[in-house]
């Protein structure tokens, strides 16, 4: 029978359209214009997001997802039991699913994060309808911010994070590092962290990924000038920008632009911005890693790299990380 007893109130921590204001301004204002790409996941492109995990070109959802089914035990194992699993950008927690199924009870809570409210609320009922034995502990909040975790209903032994989908590759190096080292000090010594990482490879591989035939990914990026209208009164045609993709070899990673098509004049927020024709938006980064780039990326964080899984083809891979028992 369906229960949403083991959902815990969310924890609101969202970012507000001021940070959201604030934050495309000064990117608009650069040579090179640029806006965060955590502000491409409202509710309309979580979903569209979701749209493009289903793609035949996205190869990085159904690999992760074959990896994950074929090494759950030994993932489940490593992470071991009561832990307390803190998913960062859950979105639709398709790839929990697999672990929850494995792990359900040995888990001491379950704290999925997103940004996205709706979407993180419906993936939670969706999730505690069939593991209602789980405690869960939604929070909504931008992930690379500091946020606070709600204390956990049942004893933990060890804080898990969980960051699939390559996500990781979203972030320059630099900010890739603070990052793992943000989760290091939030699980603490003793802690895990099962991330998945995509890996370098044949280039049209990477590129096609990011752009499909179906024009899905177009729509996902265009949705941030769609986002900047409503919610920053800005006059974006949409019609006149086109979705644009380049591998950068220098900086290992597959960059989205959104491209001017004309020569026109935009207002956001009450702010005038020219484009000349062919000028663009830089919106995403997906930078892709060799296991020893990750390993040494993890190495600085405090986190060693402890099991790697991959695919056939060594496209993607999964890796348990952890952090020292000695403290500190
Ligand atoms: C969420 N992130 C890992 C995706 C990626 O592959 O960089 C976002 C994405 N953007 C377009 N397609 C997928």
């Amino acid at each position: 029978m369906p229960t949403s007893t083991s959902i815990h109130p969310v924890l609101d921590q969202a970012p507000t359209t001021e940070s959201f204001r604030k934050a495309t301004l000064r990117g608009l204002r650069k040579n090179q214009k640029r806006v965060p790409s955590k502000f491409l996941y409202d509710e309309r492109g979580s979903k569209l997001f979701d749209a493009i995990c289903e793609l035949d070109e996205y190869y990085p959802t159904r690999t992760e997802i074959g990896i994950m089914r074929e090494n759950v035990s030994a993932m489940a194992e490593a992470i071991g039991p009561a832990a307390r699993l803190v998913e960062y950008g859950s979105g639709s927690s398709l790839k929990t699913r697999i672990l929850l199924e494995r792990m359900g009870e040995d888990l001491a809570t379950y704290v999925p994060v997103d940004i996205s409210k709706r979407h993180l609320l419906e993936s939670a009922e969706a999730l505690a309808e069939d593991h209602p034995a789980v405690p869960i502990q939604p929070v909504c909040a931008d992930y690379t911010a500091s946020f606070e975790l709600p204390e956990s209903p049942r004893p933990a032994r060890r804080t898990v994070g969980y960051y699939p989908g390559s996500t990781i590759g979203n972030f320059p190096r630099a900010q890739a590092r603070a990052f793992l080292s943000q989760i290091a000090d939030t699980t603490g010594p003793d802690g895990g962290l099962l991330i998945g990482v995509d890996l370098k490879k044949d280039v049209d591989v990477m590129t096609t990924a990011y752009d499909d035939a179906e024009g899905v990914t177009a729509a996902f990026s265009k949705n941030l000038l769609r986002r900047m209208n409503q919610e920053l009164n800005a006059t974006f045609d949409l019609d006149a920008f086109e979705h644009q993709v380049r591998w950068n070899e220098a900086r290992g990673c597959v960059e989205s632009h959104l491209r001017s098509t004309i020569a026109q004049s935009v207002t956001v927020a009450g702010e005038s911005f020219a484009f000349e024709e062919g000028e663009t938006i830089h919106t995403e980064d997906s930078h892709k890693y060799t296991l020893e780039g990750f390993a040494s990326l993890a190495a600085e964080t405090g986190f060693e790299v402890e099991s790697v899984w991959t695919d056939d083809r060594s496209y993607f891979s999964v890796q348990y990380c952890t952090t020292s028992p000695d403290l500190a």
